[in-house]
């Protein structure tokens, strides 16, 4: 694998709110990295600008490795999108090593780092660079959550084996360095049949009689979940806490999931009602055969749970769509033919030049999200709040602050959004891995 301190995922970053975070990363692997915190609300310098390459160490010309932006084989990626690709000035690059900086002023959150690299995302989280980085304050340790060995943080990813066990990744260059794309039918997105929790298939977690924090994240390249827990005695629900950008106001009851790549949803889970030798199973019922089990809870402790989750969490703000100054129509789309084709934002392939809109620091506007078919949309920044989906009411899981908005094919969702704080270039993108590599991506810059 290609890991984060020989780790999958990664080591877990927990930083207390409003005090800064510097996360030093060595680039020992064959290829550039760059790292994007999930989430964050972070300076463009340390936010992982897709072409803000950190090269491996010791790499002499960084300007001649192949697949660079500007360097000298960039042939490939410009056939594909049919387009040439101009020298990126702007990118904040880096050989063998440099510091990331979070100033973690957010609220309390789970969010999670992982490789943003141009055309390569997809095969470089695939192999394993991915990790939590979580934010915590007093005010949430005050709630009483469940905590310590109660607060599980857990990445769901399915991969795909090869019979020596090595991790397959369809990718159309597995060097991850000249090209783009995918092989044949996955150029819709890498799907494994293997389901992994933290890393592990399918596993068994022990827990006592008590209420558990499942901080649930999809870290897979291209699978949606929807996930339910099967209690064989009372009723296996979760009660929703947070969100992708932090705690909900209220908690709420939901008695299925649907978690899509990026995405979080921080969850109580119930044991109280329990016996020592139940087992409770949680499934994804958009799965078949293999990628219908996600994990399993064995219950083998009885233990005194008294603890009440509190009626109210947080105050997290409410947005004021009215105040909005712009409205923008983001079109999601693939195109098969012309030039450029391939998967699309307003019909432009991503260019690190040319930004699609230039939004001005403290104004809010709406964002107008549309799918062709089904893709989760992630702005990079600031969280946004989902107004409506198409036409009606948000769904009952989009409440509080989402980074992260899973539509369908043929959807049409809007979201107030008000950047703050940092001035520079960032990227709004499909979080379909694939999707995103084979250009699904758009620049915007924001300015004071
Ligand atoms: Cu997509």
């Amino acid at each position: 694998m290609w890991t984060y301190h020989g780790s999958f995922p990664g080591p877990t970053v927990l930083s207390a709110r409003d005090r800064r975070t510097v996360v030093t990363h060595r680039n020992e692997l064959p290829v550039p990295v760059v790292v994007h915190l999930h989430g964050g609300h972070v300076p463009e310098d340390s936010d992982g600008y897709p072409t803000d390459l950190l090269y491996p160490v010791g790499t002499s010309d960084p300007a001649g490795m192949p697949g660079m932006p500007g360097g000298s084989n960039t042939g490939t990626m410009s056939d594909m999108r049919g387009m040439g690709m101009e020298r990126d000035t702007l990118a904040h690059t880096a050989i063998g090593e440099r510091d990331y900086v979070y100033p973690a002023g957010q609220p309390v959150a789970m969010l999670w780092y992982h490789d943003h690299r141009m055309d390569f995302t997809g095969a470089a989280v695939w192999r394993g660079l991915a990790g939590f980085h979580l934010v915590t304050d007093e005010a949430e340790r005050r709630l009483g959550l469940p905590a310590g060995d109660r607060d599980l943080p857990l990445m769901l990813a399915d991969r795909a084996f090869d019979a020596a066990g090595a991790l397959k990744y369809p990718a159309a260059d597995p060097s991850a360095l000249h090209t783009a794309g995918m092989t044949g039918k996955f150029t819709r997105g890498a799907l494994g049949d293997v389901i992994l929790v933290n890393g592990v298939p399918w596993p068994e977690h022990r827990v006592s009689t008590a209420k558990y924090r499942l901080r649930l994240l999809n870290g897979s390249n291209a699978r949606v979940y929807r996930l339910r827990a099967d209690m064989p005695r009372g009723d296996g629900h979760f009660v929703q806490i947070g969100s992708d950008g932090g705690l909900l106001d209220r908690p709420q009851r939901v008695d299925e999931l649907t978690i899509a790549p990026g995405e979080r949803y921080d969850v109580i889970i119930d044991f109280t009602g329990c016996a020592v030798g139940d087992r409770v199973t949680v499934y994804n019922e958009l799965g078949t055969g293999t990628t219908s089990r996600i994990m399993r809870f064995a219950v083998t402790d009885r233990v005194a749970d008294p603890a009440v989750l509190p009626e109210v969490l947080t105050d997290s703000g409410t947005p004021v769509p009215a105040a909005a100054v712009t409205t923008r129509t983001f079109r999601f789309a693939r195109r098969d033919a012309g030039t450029p084709h391939g998967w699309m934002i307003n019909g432009h392939a991503y260019s690190p030049t040319e930004p699609i809109a230039r939004p001005r620091l403290g104004d809010t506007e709406i964002w107008r999200l549309v799918t062709d078919l089904d893709h989760p949309i992630h702005l990079h920044l600031n969280q946004f709040r989902v107004l409506s989906r198409n036409g009606g009411p948000p769904h009952r899981t989009d409440a509080g602050w989402k980074d992260t908005l899973y539509l369908g094919a043929a959807q049409t969702a809007e979201i107030a959004v008000r950047f703050t704080d940092f001035p520079g270039r960032y990227v709004l993108h499909c979080h379909n891995l694939e999707h995103e590599d084979m250009s699904m991506m758009a620049t915007f810059t924001t300015h004071t």
